[in-house]
């Protein structure tokens, strides 16, 4: 039974100074307007729970940080008739902070493309190496330039404690990868079913650059200044029903 639904703000102010810390160790632009009440993601009420024996419990729960130092329309000088398609690029560059134990929920983008290049720490990646089709997402892999499965991964170690309650939110993502410093970026393609965790015994977080096509999500920044059109675009489907808005707004408790 979740007992909270809500994280305090001297709670959520730690949370996120600690990983403004990490990342500026890192070495990362942060800048003070990444950092406000939607750098720390919460997937969802019961996942505040994570909060009661904090951060560093170990335990496992949907939350992480991310700071978002770019993320560029990029439509500068297309040619007539590319915005048909411009959705779909774009830049953004993203540093994603994840405690021991906890992870990134599965989800999927429609438009969006990734990359991750591990900065500190392992990082563990569950992904579908095929597009699933998919009823509920609208994801279907008729009438694609190019549907070739990624690079297959290995199968799950048997411990890996999952979120209680979402373990079957993980099932189609069937391939594992642990990725490490130092090693090759690896793609996520669009349409492609991803999550992410920090493994529990880790000795810190695992810090994680992400590069890709422009995020279309609710918190977006920029939103206001480009073309219209894009601003009710929201690009992140999750595999758990309720968590569609993308970005959900956080529950900071003030006092
Ligand atoms: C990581 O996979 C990510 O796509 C971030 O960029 C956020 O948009 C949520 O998940
Ligand atoms: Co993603």
């Amino acid at each position: 039974m979740a007992t909270r639904n809500y994280v305090t703000r001297r709670e959520y102010d730690a949370w996120i100074a600690e990983c403004a810390a990490l990342a500026i160790a890192c070495r990362y632009p942060i800048q003070a307007e990444m950092i406000n009440d939607n750098t720390g993601l919460v997937f969802g009420d019961d996942q505040y729970e994570a909060f009661v024996n904090g951060m560093w419990s170990r335990e496992p729960y949907e939350v992480f940080a991310i700071f978002q130092a770019l993320n560029e329309p990029a439509i500068q000088g297309l040619p007539e008739g590319g915005l048909e398609w411009a959705q779909f690029g774009g830049l953004c560059d993203k540093l994603m902070i994840v405690h021991p134990g906890k992870f990134c929920s599965p989800h999927l983008h429609w438009r969006k493309t990734e990359f991750y290049e591990v900065v500190l720490g392992e990082m563990e990646l569950y992904y579908a190496s095929d597009i699933l089709e998919d009823k509920r997402l609208q994801v279907t892999k008729k009438g694609l330039v190019s549907s070739h499965p990624m690079p297959k991964g290995e199968r799950r170690p048997s411990g890996v404690r999952l979120p209680k309650g979402r373990e079957h939110t993980y099932d189609k993502l069937t391939e594992y990868r642990r990725l490490g410093v130092g090693e090759p970026k690896f793609v996520m393609h669009r349409k492609h079913l991803h999550a992410f965790g920090c493994p529990p015994d880790a000795k810190t977080p695992v810090v994680i650059r992400e590069g890709s096509a422009y995020s279309h999500e609710p918190t977006a920044t920029g939103k206001a200044s480009i073309l219209s059109n894009w601003q009710g675009i929201h690009d992140n489907g999750f595999l758990l029903e309720g968590l569609d808005e993308g970005r959900l707004k956080n529950h900071i408790r003030e006092s």
